[in-house]
């Protein structure tokens, strides 16, 4: 069979089985490492620039990329449940599109883990740093800046990193345990926003509504429009998606994983528009907009400093959950490309203590350390979005294929209405994947190029789907 076209198996195979992760979650931890994966920089600081972008409108912004991400989500549970193997879109490409297809989005979901980690891990560090300055710990500049922005090292962002990777590390159970106090914490401080803001509401703070326009355009310099916005604010809704990579670790796989996707998905919506109300309803928006940290400063400017050192306490606790999620789904894509044969098999030992991938888990933590300690938050962040927004289209394709090439296939759970879900979630994540800035799909074509590069140098000829064909076996067999 034609290298592109080699489609791994859609049921466990029993070479898979005995390097399988340990089935130790259920729907509670992964609602909990959806909401954690989900809220973070995105409500707690892009909500700022998603103004500056498009005005009060970004609360139009904030329902259309939310629309998107629901459109996804179903796919996503479609796929993950008649799926239940470790890897999400990467696993769902290459048994539904084939090897070529398959490897080309585990390669981008790389890059968008990655620089999904980094991002949060340097916005956490400006968090801590203005923290520890409060109390009067100062760092020294040349520690908190990284080589790229004129320091020598981020180090609270290569520390973060460090200790959530030994939480990963220590055992899966005992990481999501402590990400839902953690989900907890920070639920609760956005509801204490909520709470604080409402009151201050005047609806004239809504005129005009749209001052940028709807679609994405380039002023002075600036991305502007609430399509603009929509493509930033993205950022704060994607995170599900981390669920779909503890397939193999649910106890019951189609009620959990279910639960876990859309749950947490309608939480974090139903959330972010009532915050974006509250925050454009009781302050000017160009005021917050130019913030660093908008809700602190929404709760400030009302009066209510304690309350904004709560909401800037959560974000330093509580923005780890991101992090700690995001790591654990880019371990889980390099285990499972390694048990592939398409990645060094080093990737995919697993401990026999903790049942963790420990060598795969070190080494996540290190490429997103080196790129958390080196680069500048700066534009990553809409980086990671292309990598997202481009796994979203194929797991909606990858659905609709399946309706029709096998549609008796035992579905524990069914998107509704597939043929108007589908093409909304693919033509929603092109419409926004164009409105991002030009030199984040130049960045996105580069990664790509480079790993169609590796791809045809390593991953090709060390596929263990090649390697049976070669060897006379069955491709779809393996
Ligand atoms: N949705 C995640 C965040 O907003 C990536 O931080």
């Amino acid at each position: 069979m034609a290298f592109w076209n080699r489609r791994k198996a859609i049921d466990v195979s029993e070479a898979d089985r005995g390097r399988r992760l340990r089935p130790s979650l259920s729907w509670p931890h992964l609602v909990a490492l959806g909401v954690g994966a989900i809220v973070g920089t995105g409500i707690y600081t892009l909500i700022g620039e998603g103004a500056a972008r498009a005005g009060p409108a970004v609360i139009v912004s904030f329902a259309i990329a939310g629309a998107v991400c629901a459109c996804a989500s179903l796919a996503y549970a479609e796929m993950a449940t008649m799926i239940p193997a470790s890897g999400s879109a990467y696993t769902y490409t290459y048994a539904v599109l084939g090897e070529l297809a398959g490897w080309v989005i585990g390669w981008t979901l790389i890059l968008e883990y990655t620089v999904v980690c980094s991002a949060v891990a340097v916005g956490w560090a400006g968090y801590a740093t203005g923290f520890l300055t409060g109390l009067g710990v100062h760092l020294p500049g040349v520690l908190t800046s990284g080589l790229a922005s004129g320091g020598a090292v981020n180090l609270p962002a290569v520390l973060i990193t460090l200790a959530v990777a030994a939480l990963l590390a220590a055992g899966t159970r005992e990481s999501a345990t402590v990400n839902a106090v953690l989900v907890a914490l920070k639920i609760g401080a956005l509801l204490v926003f909520v709470a604080v803001a409402a009151p201050h509401f005047d609806a004239a703070r809504f005129h005009p509504f749209m001052p940028y326009g709807f679609p994405a355009h380039d002023e002075a310099g600036m991305t502007r429009g609430v399509m603009g916005a929509a493509a930033l604010i993205f950022f704060a809704f994607y995170g599900f998606d981390a669920v779909s990579t503890a397939a193999e670790e649910a106890k019951n796989p189609a009620r959990d994983l279910t639960i876990g996707i859309i749950g947490s998905m309608a939480i974090c919506t139903f959330l972010y528009m009532v915050i974006a109300a509250a925050a454009l309803g009781s302050t000017p928006y160009p005021a917050f907009a130019a913030s660093r940290a908008p809700l602190a400063f929404v709760l400030e400017s009302l009066g209510h400093p304690n309350a904004a050192r709560l909401i800037a306490g959560a974000a330093v606790v509580a923005i780890p959950t991101v992090i700690l999620a995001f790591m654990y789904g880019q371990s889980r894509i390099f285990f499972v490309m390694a048990r592939d044969g398409l990645l060094p098999q080093i990737m995919s030992r697993v401990s026999a203590r903790t049942g963790a991938p420990v060598i795969v888990t070190v080494f996540t933590a290190a490429l997103v350390a080196l790129v958390a300690g080196v680069f500048p938050l700066g534009k990553i962040a809409e980086v990671a979005n292309a990598g997202t927004l481009a796994a979203f289209v194929a797991v909606a394709v990858c659905m609709l294929v399946m309706r029709r090439r096998e549609p008796t296939r035992r579905r524990p759970f069914r998107a509704p209405v597939p043929w108007v879900v589908g093409p909304l979630a693919i033509t929603g994540c092109i419409y926004l994947f164009f409105s991002l800035a030009g030199i984040t799909r130049e960045i996105f074509v580069a990664w790509n190029a480079l790993g169609l590069a590796a791809y045809f140098l390593y991953a090709r000829g060390h596929s263990r789907l090649g390697q049976a064909e070669a060897l006379g076996g069955k491709g779809k067999a393996v």
